[in-house]
């Protein structure tokens, strides 16, 4: 199976080399995910402002795009949490802040873009279930060329 199916990608590329003027700015992103986590469930403390805090987890991963146009995450979605955001972390007067990224984040085409602590997350708030280490829940990235792809996540510490 394995045989047939290298052979067929690569007549689908020799066939895409003779015809490059059809091509020609057209091209696709090709997503994969891989090395998919999370952390355990962490409470967020009351703000006093009658919020209560939360239940909260992120979802850490490595996006790659094997394709020859770029792509943008723009959600993902599951039943673990009750609100799902792409987030980035930032650093302000010295204090670490994390706000939603409205326009999605870019996986550039024949790159990776890696989701990491301190970095770019899934923010997963209002956790349905306690989160602990071996446990793995199903998240669903969907991107702008309307891909999406369901991703296994598992739990363990940082
Ligand atoms: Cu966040």
């Amino acid at each position: 199976m394995r045989k047939v199916l290298f052979i067929g990608l690569l007549m689908t590329a020799l066939i895409a080399c003779a015809a490059p003027a059809q091509n020609a700015g057209s091209g696709q992103s090709e997503i994969v995910v891989r090395d998919a986590w999370a952390r355990p469930t962490m409470s967020m403390h009351g703000d006093g402002g009658g919020h209560g805090g939360g239940q909260v987890s992120a979802a850490y991963m490595v996006i790659e795009n094997k394709g020859s146009a770029p792509d943008r995450l723009i959600s993902a979605a599951g039943d673990v949490a009750g609100m799902i955001e792409v987030h980035q972390t930032t650093q302000k007067d010295g204090m670490m802040m994390m706000e939603e990224m409205k326009d999605g984040l870019e996986v550039p085409a024949n790159g990776s873009v890696e989701l990491k602590p301190a970095g770019y997350h899934i923010m997963l708030m209002d956790l349905k279930r306690d989160l602990k280490p071996g446990d793995a829940f199903k998240l669903t990235l969907k991107f702008q060329s309307g891909k999406t792809i369901d991703v296994n996540v598992t739990v363990r510490e940082p």
